[in-house]
């Protein structure tokens, strides 16, 4: 079953997506604790001028997130989430950058989007935020609905799927959140699919889901995309010494750009722009070839 590119985006990434590529999501953190870069671009100025860094190697969209998700992270408040994220979103914007804003707040993902962001990640799914949905509704914007139980104190102990398995839970309580959307008038172009690796999920279980690409995209009907950069479970695929530091995990998180554009993902989350970049190529070059 052809599956329908997510819209409204640029013709730029439709195309690019019509032609097999998957696209790169390059994140931008405007964090001082995130697992991964925590800190390293905290204030306006850093943030936006990392952001132009992805863009010139070759990122497709800029992914702006004001609060760490990541086990155990200290709450923030809305307020302190816009504070951090809308000078960034607005000036990447201003600048042609298709941006997203990672939030699960309804109030910052609509400032956002005034902001001139294009797209709404919200890592709960809209189970953070129970105006979530209705946000996205009257925006009108792509809808990154992502696979979580729990919150991020509680996430770590909710990894029972049950005899089915995970991928089946997990395309189960997708299809949830799908009806959910659809019920408050989200049109199903809107939204792109992310089973959450890392998120509520054992290591073995993210290398299901991640296995599972190809099978998420056509049960559940919508573009997927994979957000594997840096996660824990990679460091099973690196090298023993190093396989505690966040950032040796960069060529395993190469590798599964590659493996999830095989696939056909829609688009991968990145730390690190240029290999992934050509990871990607890689892959849609194989798939042309084969
Ligand atoms: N992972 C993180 C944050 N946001 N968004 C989506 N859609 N998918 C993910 O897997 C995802 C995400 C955690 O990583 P970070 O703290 O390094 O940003």
């Amino acid at each position: 079953m052809p599956i329908t590119a997510p819209a409204p985006l640029p013709q730029a990434l439709a195309a690019a997506s019509a032609a097999g590529r998957t696209l790169v999501m390059g994140v931008v953190n405007v964090t001082p604790d995130s697992f991964s870069d925590g800190g390293r671009w905290d204030t306006t100025e850093l943030a936006v001028a990392h952001g132009h860094q992805l863009l010139a190697q070759g990122a497709d969209i800029l992914d702006v997130g004001g609060q760490s998700t990541r086990p155990g992270a200290d709450p923030v408040t809305g307020r302190e989430e816009s504070r951090r994220v809308l000078p960034v979103i607005e000036a990447l914007a201003k600048a042609g950058a298709v941006v997203s804003v990672d939030t699960l707040r309804a109030e910052t993902a609509a400032a956002a989007v005034a902001a001139g962001a294009q797209i709404i990640n919200d890592v709960s799914g809209g189970l953070a935020d129970p105006e979530m949905h209705r946000s996205v509704a009257a925006a009108g914007v792509v809808y990154i609905c992502q696979h979580w139980r729990g919150d991020p104190a509680t996430m770590d102990a909710l990894t029972d799927y049950g005899a089915a398995g995970v991928v089946a839970g997990v395309e189960a309580e997708l299809r949830e959140r799908l009806s959910e959307l659809d019920s408050v008038g989200v049109r199903p172009e809107q939204i792109v699919v992310d089973p959450g690796l890392g998120f509520a999920k054992t290591h073995a279980q993210s290398w299901q889901l991640l296995a599972a690409t190809e099978r998420l995209r056509s049960s559940l009907g919508r573009p997927v995309l994979i957000g594997a950069s840096r996660k824990r479970f990679l460091a099973a695929a690196t090298v023993p010494e190093a396989a505690a530091d966040p950032l040796a995990r960069d060529a395993a998180t190469t590798a599964t750009s590659a493996l999830a554009a095989a696939a056909g993902a829609w688009a991968v989350r990145v730390h690190e722009v240029p290999a992934n970049r050509d990871a990607v190529r890689t892959a849609s070059l194989w798939k042309e070839h084969r």
